[in-house]
């Protein structure tokens, strides 16, 4: 097949699944052509099979919001009629899948099918389609989608219930390469820079956080944990990642006496690398859907401690494969992390049940042919139609 990926290139979880989800179609042989305003971060600009094309935005004095979904609109049709796309598939509704739905109508005016379908990966339903500006267009987007899918059950459910959207919706999860994010004692070539004594010097346990800093992550709750954890037994806490409550958290580790023992070490390529050196993975956040990041260390053989919100209980089932709380329940979080590191027995059963269970549900081999299968599916229904 030949696909059309739209996504944001350059922030959050649902570029990197679009990207990943690039990158495993066109090692499938499928021809892939991600449409953006930048290249997604996580390509390297000569993979085989994959095709860029950027968005040109003009500006012009009248202009004060340069109207990117009309730019973007014009340049999916371009593409899906220069290189023949059989499809497009748009990560996050807003505004891409208002985009793709006059991209296919510009195409229908000239005779050409262009079929689209909308992944919805949380902020776009429990935040930004739910303002009341940007309800109506979302919700008519989704309607007339050629399909969509949500990463999670809860997602789905959030959907149809709070939008009142009355087509179906698949549920396709979130996934991770697991030859890429594996225990590190897996990995051929270990990090270099930064092997666990380069934050652990005498071997302490590693408490780890990957974000985008965002006030969602409560990022402020991962350094209280951290705090109160290290006042019982010597610990090391890494924080991966940047954003607008970053200060916030870097104040906080000083006021509360801890900042030698927090490493900021800001946004990271090849955070495989770094997941593996942890022993626990801290996701306290207000909300997830999913959770790509817990995901991702879980692959490595690294359990997440997080919070019961969203459609985090469909990755984590607590006591087995990691531990949910309350939101803001910053003293359980701590006293479940001490009863873990005091019982090295269970903390290792609990490190290989993370891998299983990504190994098992939500590995790129198990979950991308579902994508392919999906899109098969609507193509078919498409040229019925
Ligand atoms: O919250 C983010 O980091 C960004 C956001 C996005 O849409 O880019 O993430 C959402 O999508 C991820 C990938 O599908 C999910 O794993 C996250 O749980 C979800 N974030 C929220 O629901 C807050």
């Amino acid at each position: 097949m030949r696909i059309g990926i739209t996504c944001y290139p350059t922030y959050g979880g649902s570029g990197v699944v679009a990207t990943e989800l690039g990158i495993e179609l066109a090692a499938l042989g499928h021809e892939v052509h991600f449409i953006s305003y930048s290249q997604p971060f996580r390509l390297s600009g000569r993979d085989d099979g994959i095709f860029y094309h950027e968005v040109p935005v003009a500006s012009y004095p009248l202009f004060e919001f340069p109207p990117y979904d009309l730019a973007l609109a014009s340049h999916m049709a371009e593409v899906a009629e220069y290189y023949a796309l059989d499809l497009l598939h748009v990560h996050y509704a807003i505004p891409h899948s208002v985009s793709a739905l006059l991209a296919r109508q510009m195409l229908a005016e000239r005779g050409r099918r262009l079929p689209f379908v909308t992944t919805l990966h949380g902020t776009d339903i429990t935040l930004v389609g739910l303002d009341r500006g940007y309800l109506p267009i979302t919700r008519y987007a989704i309607e007339q989608s050629d399909g969509v899918t949500a990463i999670s059950n809860y997602l789905r459910e959030q959907t149809q219930a709070s939008f009142n959207v009355k087509r179906p919706i698949e549920t396709i999860p979130n996934f991770v390469n697991c030859d890429v994010y594996m225990p590190v004692e897996d990995q051929a070539h270990r990090t270099k820079e930064c092997t666990r004594r380069c934050f652990a010097p005498a071997g302490e346990p590693i408490l780890m956080h990957l974000s985008n800093f965002r006030p969602v992550k409560r990022v402020a709750d991962a350094v209280k944990v951290f705090a109160r954890v290290a006042r019982e037994t010597p610990a090391q806490l890494v924080l991966v990642g940047d954003g607008p409550d970053r200060s916030q958290a870097e104040w906080l580790a000083h006021d509360l006496g801890i900042h030698s023992r927090v490493h900021f070490l800001g946004k990271q390529d090849r955070v495989n690398e770094l997941l593996g050196l942890a022993d626990l993975f801290l996701m306290p956040s207000e909300m997830e859907s999913f959770g790509l990041a817990a995901l991702e260390a879980m692959a490595c053989k690294v359990p997440a401690i997080a919070t019961r919100v969203g459609g985090v209980p469909e990755l984590i089932d607590d006591g087995e494969n990691g531990l949910l709380f309350p939101v803001g329940d910053v003293e359980a979080m701590a006293a479940g992390i001490l009863s873990l590191l005091r019982d090295p027995a269970r903390l290792a059963a609990m490190r290989e049940a993370a891998r299983k269970t990504a190994q098992r549900r939500f590995c790129a081999q198990q979950v991308v042919p579902q994508y392919v299968r999906y899109y098969e599916r609507v193509i078919g229904e498409k040229r019925r139609s």
